[in-house]
């Protein structure tokens, strides 16, 4: 971790500006009858899970660029989502990908102590095939037309809930690359029908408390099909499992212009909403840092999660999901984790009451200024200052290029071949 004085000095050297102006914002956002202290608080309770993956750099089908002190395996991972929540005071949580992180659960919990880390949901992997296993996923997973390959994959999503449990995770998430490319390639009906018999031998072991994400992807890998397609299927399969299914929104993984804000409204109305995996694209699944591209529907989406806070039974999961190609994948973290955190406070000063009036009184461009009078305000000084607050660091980005971490792995870890595409 971070020596904590390095992170002292950087935020002494930032303390009178950031107080400044959030004097200033508090006497603004007072005028609007909102009472800021009441804003940090919620914003300082807002964590973001961080995918353990995202802490290497990610690569595309043609090539992958790794930088100096690529993770080499789980605990450098974990080593490093630590420094991102240490510096973000953000990212409480790792979340991890079974096979590559596997390992024993009391090493990751030591490990996951020493960072102040807790386990969230833990994601299978059938889109590749397992040194250790003797079948191939090529022709898919929990939908293959061999049983054989169905029970290898259902006992894989069984092997992640059980290594879950033993670190504390409360959620298996569920993605296939199972799908076809080539009209007539597969039987829709029948492909589904076989997914859903082994999900719900997957849905049989789950504990009590825990609950399984289904996670649509319109395409790719496959490019013709994809067995959970869309949000229509997945709410489908999640309605025929049971209460603990639920549906997991990947920004990146819809068609481009898709309504997404609205696909969260109608997943919350029916208790189907399970969580996010936050990423921003321009084209398809660009696994692009959150908020880059387009932080208007990244506000909206926290516009409708705001809506309907308090709902009972309602506590989505908020976790990142991204590829880091040509940055920092620890910057890139922290950059990403602090624009999720923006929109959720920019969401948070939308006045509800006028908003409604509007809605009802078919006041359409007013209700469209009521909005954006919340995702035009720069909220910058209140998630400072709750990172302040909290031991973590007024400029995360700043205090991590001065603090040398990057340097000093990069020397403790031997360098890793950029040979081959991936996203591993
Ligand atoms: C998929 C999907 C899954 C993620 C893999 C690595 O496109 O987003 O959530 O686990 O990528
Ligand atoms: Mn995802
Ligand atoms: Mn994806």
């Amino acid at each position: 971790m971070i020596e904590p004085s390095v992170i002292g000095e950087e935020n002494a050297r930032r303390e009178a500006a950031l107080r400044a102006d959030y004097e200033a914002l508090g006497t603004r956002l007072a005028r609007d009858g909102i009472d800021i202290e009441a804003v940090k608080a919620k914003v300082a309770a807002f964590g973001i899970a961080v995918p353990s993956w995202a802490a290497g750099t990610g690569g595309t089908r043609f090539a992958r660029f790794p930088g100096p002190g690529e993770p080499r395996d789980v605990f450098d991972k974990i080593d490093d989502c630590g420094v991102v929540h240490q510096l973000t005071g953000a990212t409480p949580a790792i979340s991890l990908h079974i096979p590559w992180d596997r390992a024993a659960p009391e090493d990751l919990l030591a490990k996951a102590k020493e960072n102040d880390l807790v386990f969230d949901a833990v994601n299978s992997n059938t889109f590749q095939d397992h040194a250790d296993l003797p079948l191939s996923f090529r022709y898919g997973s929990l939908s293959h037309t061999d049983k054989a390959v169905r029970d290898q994959a259902v006992a894989h999503n069984i092997e992640c809930i059980e290594l879950g449990r033993r670190i504390g995770s409360k959620a298996l998430s569920i993605w296939v690359g199972d799908g076809s490319n080539f009209p007539g390639q597969a039987n829709f009906t029948r492909q589904l029908d076989r997914y859903l018999d082994s999900a719900r031998e997957i849905y049989a072991a789950l504990p009590d408390d825990w609950r399984v994400f289904i996670e649509h992807k319109m395409y790719e890998p496959a490019f013709y099909s994809t067995v959970v397609q869309d949000w229509g299927t997945s709410y489908l399969i999640a309605r025929e499992l049971g209460d603990k299914a639920q549906c997991l929104v990947d920004l990146g993984h819809h068609a481009p212009n898709v309504n997404i804000e609205m696909i969260v409204a109608r997943l919350i109305r029916f208790g189907k909403l399970a969580g996010f995996h936050f990423n921003d694209s321009k084209y398809g699944d660009d696994d692009l840092d959150a908020g880059v591209i387009d932080p208007y529907r990244l506000f909206l989406v926290f516009n409708e999660l705001i809506e309907a806070e308090g709902a009972p039974g309602f506590d989505p999961a908020c976790m990142l999901d991204e590829s880091h190609n040509v940055t920092d994948p620890l910057e890139s973290m922290m950059a990403s984790a602090t624009e999720v955190v923006r929109a959720y406070a920019q969401a948070l000063l939308v006045d509800r009451t006028a908003l409604l009036a509007h809605q009802e009184a078919n006041d359409a461009l007013m209700a469209s200024e009521t909005l954006k009078r919340g995702f035009r305000t720069d909220v910058e000084p209140i998630l400072a200052q709750a990172r302040l607050e909290k031991g973590a660091a007024i400029d995360p980005l700043a205090t991590f290029r001065a603090c040398g971490y990057r340097a000093r792995i990069g020397r403790e870890r031997p360098a890793v071949s950029g040979a081959g595409g991936g996203i591993v």
